[in-house]
C-alpha cells in the first residue's frame, strides 16, 4: 500500500515538471529616483548706520546748527578780565566761549544753567565790542546788532544778539571812566545779555565746543 502512494506522488510530481515553463519571465521593476538638492545662500547685508555726531560726555549738550552741530556746557567759577579766554579751556582744550546763533541757543543754555544752579547768575559768553566801537555809547552805528562779534569762530549772524533793554549800554564809558565794556555776559535767569568791562566779575562762562564722532 505505502508503495502504491509513493508510486502515486512520483507520478504527479514528474506530471509538475512538465507544466513548470522551461523560462521563467522575470519583470524587474526599475525606477529612478532623482533627487533635487537647492542650496540656498542667505546674503544678510547688514546696514551700519552713519555715525552720529555727539559731545564728547553728557556734561555737555548737542545743539544742531544744520551744517555742523554744537555742544555747549557752562563753566562755573569766578570770571574776569582776565581769565575770560581760558576758563573754559579748563573744561575741554577746544572749549572756547559760546556764542549764540538765534534766541532759541540762548533760552537753551539758560535752561541747563539753572538746571544746575536755580537762582540768577551771570555768565561770559562768545562775544566781544568790536575794536570800531570801543568807548563807544549804544547809538546806530554801535548798536546792539553791530557792537559786538562772535569769538567762538563758528557763530554768525545777529539774531543771537538777545540783549537786555538799554544794551548793550557801554556803562564805563557812559559813566565817565573811560574803560570800555568789552564783554558780553548772560543772565541765567531772564536769558538776556549784558555788556561789562573790567570793573566786574561773572559767575562763570558758557562754552561752546564743535561736536564730533564719538
Ligand atoms: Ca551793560
Amino acid at each position: 500500500m505505502i508503495f502504491c502512494v509513493c508510486v502515486i506522488l512520483a507520478f504527479f510530481a514528474r506530471v509538475g515538471d512538465f507544466c513548470i515553463p522551461t523560462q521563467q519571465v522575470v519583470t524587474t521593476s526599475s525606477s529612478t529616483t532623482t533627487t533635487t538638492t537647492t542650496t540656498t545662500t542667505t546674503t544678510t547685508t547688514t546696514t551700519t548706520p552713519p555715525p552720529e555726531l555727539s559731545c564728547i560726555t553728557t556734561d555737555w549738550t548737542l545743539i544742531n546748527r544744520g551744517s555742523y552741530s554744537w555742544c555747549i556746557r557752562v563753566y562755573w567759577g569766578y570770571a574776569n578780565y582776565l581769565n575770560v579766554d581760558s576758563v573754559c579751556a579748563t573744561l575741554h582744550a577746544d572749549a572756547v566761549r559760546s556764542g549764540f546763533l538765534n534766541a532759541s541757543e540762548i533760552a537753551t543754555a539758560s535752561s541747563i544753567a539753572l538746571a544746575e544752579r536755580n537762582y540768577n547768575q551771570r555768565l561770559f559768553v562768545g562775544a566781544d565790542r568790536i575794536s570800531s566801537c570801543y568807548y563807544q555809547p549804544l547809538n546806530a552805528v554801535c548798536s546792539g546788532t553791530t557792537a559786538f562779534g562772535w569769538t567762538d569762530g563758528v557763530t554768525s549772524g545777529t539774531d543771537g544778539f538777545v540783549w537786555a533793554v538799554g544794551q548793550p549800554d557801554n556803562l564805563l564809558y557812559n559813566s565817565g571812566t573811560g574803560f570800555s565794556q568789552i564783554w558780553a555776559t548772560m543772565s541765567t535767569m531772564t536769558a538776556l545779555m549784558d555788556d561789562i568791562g573790567d570793573d566786574d566779575a561773572v559767575q562763570g562762562a558758557l562754552c561752546g565746543m564743535k561736536a564730533d564722532y564719538y
